[in-house]
């Protein structure tokens, strides 16, 4: 009785620690490559947030806008500001959820690549239709 349970508990030793030795080294490796994976994200996004700020105010008058091509590299952050000089003009780039009264800003990373179309966005007049432009991401 005594030399069959001792014979027992020995077995289970011996398994419990080819068990740990095992799951160690498994443990070791998945340790590794989970400590890899997530830094490789926030390297990746870093450019995207470290792009160049720009500052861009948009002149209206009755009825134009002084920029009609608004350029910018995708990733920079743009502050954008209306300014009316006469009329009463809006500005929105509807694509990047913009829209201005005269003298308000409006500050927005250009993390989507393309051309954009922006607009008077309040009815100003006989020429309103014509207050358009473009905002280009590159
Ligand atoms: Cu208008």
């Amino acid at each position: 009785m005594n030399k069959f349970a001792f014979r027992t508990t020995l077995y289970f030793a011996l398994v419990t620690i080819a068990a740990v030795i095992a799951l160690s080294g498994c443990g070791g490796n998945g340790n590794n490559n989970a400590s890899e994976s997530p830094s490789t994200p926030s390297t990746s996004s870093a450019p995207a947030a470290g792009g160049a700020t720009k500052e861009i105010t948009v002149t209206a008058t009755n009825f134009q806008f002084d920029q009609t091509e608004l350029k910018v590299n995708k990733g920079d952050t743009v502050k954008l500001t209306l300014k009316n000089d006469n009329g009463n003009h809006g500005f929105k780039i509807p694509d990047y959820d913009v829209n201005l009264k005269n003298g308000e800003s409006a500050t927005f990373v250009a993390d989507k690549a393309g051309t954009f179309d922006f607009a008077c966005s309040i009815q100003c007049g006989t020429g309103h239709n014509e207050m358009t432009g473009q905002l280009i991401v590159q």
